[in-house]
């Protein structure tokens, strides 16, 4: 499965604009930004590393271009998005202890969590500071503090998420909707507001923005469950993470809280049994593996994917959009659901 071409197409300029924020910092904690983005290798040397797929500030431009507007004006949106997302990357990643991030060691891997801890924090505030240049890419002053607020909103939504997900870790009575509640918070928040910051630099239309908004939300709960899936039965050599790495942190995600759900008599006693034990073992993955596939928790989670990107289509179908742009849109909108990396 190949990434859509829509990718392509504002990737330079996303990168150029990404560059340009970071262009007169010259301290080694920015070469952590530049290693973290892709651009670097850990001694400091160009590479040609693609990073991420900048779905953020690609989805960013396209509703500022489906509501009408020039692309262009939405790019320092589009950058903060993405240093937002980065940030919250290179502090996962500590959380989580996780040593491989994009088929590379992580930033605190390298540099130790203290520097790491740095180099994210750091990047949130660049975040704020690419959303200052919208005066210059002409958006008008009630416009660029909307944009203020809506970040600094959603970001406060992503640490809530973060919260909900790792105090799940230790509970066995999570449910759909708590579930949904923390991966709202966790994804679609961040995901919806990249969407809705470009609407609100194309266009005035208060339903447009809004409609954006509501179909980047739907998109992001489509996107995190098929992350679910592939977080237990997606390929490493494709994902760039360890295949059922979150069995082993003891994530509940989807198919996990499907399991709590529906598995009954022996299937729960097994559940349990390696859901309150300490140390992970590959016996008590295979274990939990088997009760998934005894309560068909894959094709289960695929379904609420599907569910959440008809909802998606739905919240736009009635918008006055340009239509190459809304295409783009729901092509990107199926690939994440059923992305395989
Ligand atoms: C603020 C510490 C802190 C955390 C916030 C967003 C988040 C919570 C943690 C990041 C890790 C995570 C599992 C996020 C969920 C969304 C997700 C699946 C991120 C991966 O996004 P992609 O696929 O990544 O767009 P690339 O590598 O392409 O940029």
């Amino acid at each position: 499965m190949k990434l859509p071409t829509v990718f392509n197409k504002y990737r330079a300029d996303i990168d150029a604009e990404l560059k340009s924020v970071l262009a007169e910092r010259q301290s080694p904690l920015y070469d952590m930004m530049r290693y973290h983005l892709g651009w670097l290798d850990e001694k400091g040397n160009a590479v040609p590393n693609p990073g991420g797929k900048a779905l953020r500030p690609t989805l960013c431009l396209l509703a500022c271009e489906a509501a009408g507007g020039n692309y262009r004006q939405a790019l320092p949106a589009a950058a903060a998005v993405e240093l937002v997302h980065n940030y919250s990357l290179i502090h996962d990643d500590i959380q989580d202890d996780d040593k491989e991030r994009r088929h590379r060691p992580t930033v605190w891997s390298i540099w130790g969590k203290p520097q790491a801890i740095n180099a994210g924090t750091a990047m949130r505030i660049l975040a704020n500071l690419s959303l200052e240049r919208l005066q210059k890419s002409g958006a008008p002053e009630s416009k660029r503090l909307r944009a203020h607020r809506l970040i600094d909103e959603r970001c406060i939504s992503l640490i809530e998420g973060q919260y909900l997900d790792i105090s799940f870790e230790t509970r066995f009575d999570i449910t759909a909707d708590d579930y949904l509640e923390m991966i709202g918070k966790k994804t679609a928040a961040l995901l919806s507001c990249s969407l809705e910051l470009g609407a609100m630099m194309g266009t005035d239309d208060e339903a447009v923005i809004k409609g954006l908004g509501r179909f980047g939300w739907d998109l992001g709960i489509a996107f995190q469950i098929r992350d679910d899936i592939l977080g237990i039965w997606g390929d490493e050599g494709k994902t760039g993470k360890p295949a059922g790495g979150d069995i082993r942190r003891k994530k509940k995600t989807f198919p996990i809280m499907w399991a709590f759900d529906q598995a009954k008599g022996d299937l729960r006693t097994d559940l349990l049994e390696y859901y309150r034990s300490g140390d992970p073992t590959p016996n008590g993955t295979a274990q939990v593996l088997r009760v998934l596939e005894a309560i068909d928790a894959r094709s289960r989670a695929q379904k609420m994917a599907n569910y959440y990107t008809e909802q998606a289509t739905a919240a736009v179908k009635k918008l006055p959009l340009t239509a190459s742009s809304a295409g783009d849109l729901q092509e990107l909108l199926h690939f994440l659901a059923e992305r395989d990396f």
